[in-house]
């Protein structure tokens, strides 16, 4: 569903006061503790964030792309956690079921993933498959209606908190790379799961991020996303395509709070007489970043548009997730230039905002395989 320009309007100020008015003043404390203001979430939920992009026919809002991108802009204003808190739940754990799941399994779980009751997370990345995705080593073993689940799968984001896991997991012995993979559905409860310690991080302190260990897991073959051995990579990689977009969307919701908060200081600090915004090497740096910022948002509402529309936009996806992120880091680099000393202390913020950018170029994907996925693409169409 498309929003028309009045509603969407209205649900962005509704939201841009939510960002001003709850999630920024409660970043300090959230950042100190790495707790979730319990009412808060209680307060995403009310407002349906944690089902913008699930259908209305399962409970969600059903939002389009272009409007999704629009709500991560908004919300990706405040610390990052506070999106990461229902992120998984619009992207990675919830669009492996909607892409690619049987309709049995969208009835069982989209509505509670939708209204936030579930939280949803993704089960890729283990210690020896980062990067290299398809060499995953977790296996799934036929065992008459189960498959046994054994592997540990690694940072995985909201583990903690996740009431369903979407787990992929090897099916094919004989093969090393995706094409052996399969994706599954795990219930949090289900005996053999355990939840690992949450790590203690660089940044986003309130986004939980954990192992999660499988031994002889027994789930029920009807868990088997979309009931199809063999095809989970391309599952995974599918979805990843939609969240790379939205990732970019939040990269660039905190690039923008970090220059505002930049210039908000820039004009009230004085050096040799007046507001450093006066001088010219300050202003480079303002408008370097503003037409980053600019550059970003055309990207995004681009590539949003054209999956909307139904193209292939794996490329598009890549380019928009590599600049948004390189961006927000160099954005959020250049903040802390302008604050000087202060942009070094943590009363100011700056260098919280600095340390949570940092993410953005590692996960769904770091630059380097977004590099890898562009160029591969680019080559193979001459
Ligand atoms: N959509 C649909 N299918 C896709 C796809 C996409 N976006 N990307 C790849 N595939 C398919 C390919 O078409 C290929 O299918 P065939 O076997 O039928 O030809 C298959 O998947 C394997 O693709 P490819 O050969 O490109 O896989 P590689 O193992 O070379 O690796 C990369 C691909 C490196 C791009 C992948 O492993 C990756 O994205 N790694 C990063 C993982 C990541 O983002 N982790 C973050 C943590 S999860 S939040």
């Amino acid at each position: 569903m498309t929003l028309d320009q009045e509603t969407r309007s209205q649900l962005l100020e509704t939201l841009d006061r939510f960002v001003k008015e709850r999630l920024i003043p409660a970043e300090r404390a959230m950042a100190e503790t790495g707790e979730m203001d319990q009412s808060i979430l209680s307060e995403m939920r009310e407002l349906g964030l944690y089902g913008i992009s699930i259908p209305e026919e399962y409970g969600g809002l059903g939002l389009c792309l272009a409007d999704e991108v629009e709500i991560a802009m908004c919300i990706g204003q405040a610390a990052p956690a506070f999106r990461s808190a229902f992120g998984t739940n619009v992207g990675i754990g919830s669009q492996a079921i909607l892409i690619d799941g049987t309709d049995e399994q969208r009835r069982k779980y989209l509505p509670r993933l939708a209204n936030g009751e579930l939280v949803g997370s993704f089960c890729l990345t283990e210690s020896s498959s980062g990067s290299d995705a398809g060499s995953l080593k977790a296996t799934a073993k036929k065992d008459g209606d189960h498959y046994i689940l054994n592997g540990t799968k690694r940072y995985i984001t909201n583990a903690p908190t996740a009431g369903l896991f979407t787990v992929m997991a090897r099916t094919d012995k004989t093969t090393t790379d995706g094409r052996g993979v399969s994706a599954f559905l795990v219930e949090a409860d289900t005996p053999g799961v355990s939840v690992g310690k949450p790590e203690k991080k660089m940044g986003q302190q309130g986004a939980p991020v954990a192992d999660v260990i499988f031994e002889n897991c027994q789930i029920p073959a009807e868990n088997l996303i979309g009931g199809k051995e063999n095809v989970g990579f391309k599952t995974a990689m599918k979805v990843l395509d939609k969240g790379r977009i939205h990732i970019s969307a939040v990269c660039t919701g905190l690039a923008g709070r970090i220059l505002r908060d930049a210039v908000t200081y820039a004009k009230e600090r004085e050096q040799f007489g007046e507001p450093i915004a006066n001088f010219q090497l300050i202003q480079a740096m303002i408008a370097d970043s503003e037409t980053e910022i600019y550059a970003a948002k055309c990207m995004i509402r681009d590539v949003a548009k054209a999956k909307d529309r139904g193209e292939n936009t794996k490329r598009r996806a890549s380019c928009t997730k590599l600049f948004a992120s390189e961006a927000v880091g160099r954005i959020a680099d250049r903040a802390v230039q302008i604050l000087g000393g202060a942009g070094y202390i943590s009363e100011y913020g700056i260098e919280q905002l600095y340390r949570d950018a940092r993410l953005f170029r590692i996960y769904e994907g770091t630059s380097q395989i977004q590099q890898l996925i562009i160029a591969k693409d680019v080559i193979s169409s001459y």
